[in-house]
């Protein structure tokens, strides 16, 4: 069973964490994996060179959190984690102080950099970095050319991370740019994944600088409304406020309203020229369901917090149970 799964960072790597719970539980290897082959195609749009090294938060969040590395609380960066040339770096009065690089989070900035270096593309390197961490998953870029989130304040335009790290989004977005989307081409083995996929996830990210940025890439979008798989989502909004994140702030800068029915509509079902066929929501919106239901959508609500791997696990079960609904 092939399952694509579109990510940002936390919400997307907490929720495959769980699927891939699911998985081993229901299409055992006999290993103590599963038989199923998942593939997460990861927004590069938070990327940023800072210290002459790349960083990939979404990326990195992935590869962390399903190689067992990550940091709990933050979701994002190591577990165990030291600041002490961060701490040496602003003594030179360079850098983000706002933005904590830890001493063994630096070593993937490291790796990574060197590899693109010496001319490897970003899928290339992601690949090789993996092979550590072990994900469990086929883990590929959105694409290897260098896409940024930008953020047009009134103030100017800022990098993605400054808007939501330094300023925690609360400087109001009037849009967001993609620089270099234009030249921009869906990774290595992006679309395949789409085209060949039995189920395609898209998880509770951030509908417009995460899952959004994936979508943005040339070909994505049109891959997803043209692939024979299903295509499930579980909102990320809940009861009117986005789970973590702010995901609220980035949907209020493009127009759209912070509820279960306006990301749903936003994303739009593909039978109306939209990207999904199926909607998971949470228990809080159940009122929504029958709505949505009556518009063609196949959907229904559950719990959807995501509060330990057993938990979203049975998400992700709903999510997929979601599939056999469809026409
Ligand atoms: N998020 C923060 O809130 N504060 C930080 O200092 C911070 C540093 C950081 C360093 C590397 C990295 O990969 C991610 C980091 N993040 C930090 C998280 C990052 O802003 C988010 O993970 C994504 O960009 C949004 O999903």
């Amino acid at each position: 069973m092939r399952i694509t799964v579109l990510s940002g960072g936390v919400g997307g790597a907490r929720f495959t964490r769980g699927l891939l719970a699911l998985l081993r539980d229901r299409l055992p290897d006999g290993a103590g994996g599963t038989t199923a082959d998942v593939t997460v195609v990861a927004n590069t749009g938070d990327d940023l060179w800072l210290h002459g090294v790349r960083v990939c938060p979404d990326l990195d969040t992935l590869m962390y959190t399903l190689g067992g590395a990550v940091h709990e609380d933050q979701g994002w960066g190591r577990r165990d984690e030291s600041t002490r040339v961060a701490a040496d770096l602003a003594a030179y009065g360079l850098g983000w102080e706002w933005f904590t690089l830890g001493d063994l989070d630096l070593a993937t900035h490291l790796a990574r950099t060197e590899l693109l270096r010496r001319g490897l593309p970003l899928s290339a390197v992601t690949a090789r970095l993996a092979e550590r961490w072990q994900p469990g998953v086929t883990l590929l870029p959105m694409s290897d050319e260098e896409v940024e989130t930008h953020v047009v304040t009134d103030a100017g335009t800022i990098h993605f991370e400054e808007w939501w790290v330094r300023h925690r989004a609360a400087v109001p977005a009037r849009g967001f740019v993609q620089a270099g989307v234009e030249r921009a081409r869906p990774a290595p083995g992006v679309l395949d994944a789409l085209a060949t996929a039995d189920v395609v996830v898209v998880p509770p990210s951030n509908p417009v600088v995460s899952v959004g940025t994936v979508l943005g890439v040339p070909g994505v979008r049109d891959a997803l409304r043209a692939t024979a798989a299903p295509v499930v989502a579980v909102s990320p909004v809940v009861g009117g406020a986005p789970v973590r994140g702010m995901a609220d702030a980035c949907l209020a800068a493009i127009g759209v309203a912070t509820d279960a029915v306006a990301v749903a509509r936003h994303y739009g079902r593909r039978a109306d020229g939209g990207v999904l066929d199926a909607w998971l929501v949470d228990d809080a919106d159940a009122a929504a369901v029958p709505a949505l239901a009556a518009e063609g959508w196949a959907v229904a609500s559950a719990p959807t917090l995501m509060t330990d791997v057993p938990a979203t696990a049975a998400i992700a079960a709903r999510a997929l149970a979601l599939v056999d609904r469809l026409p």
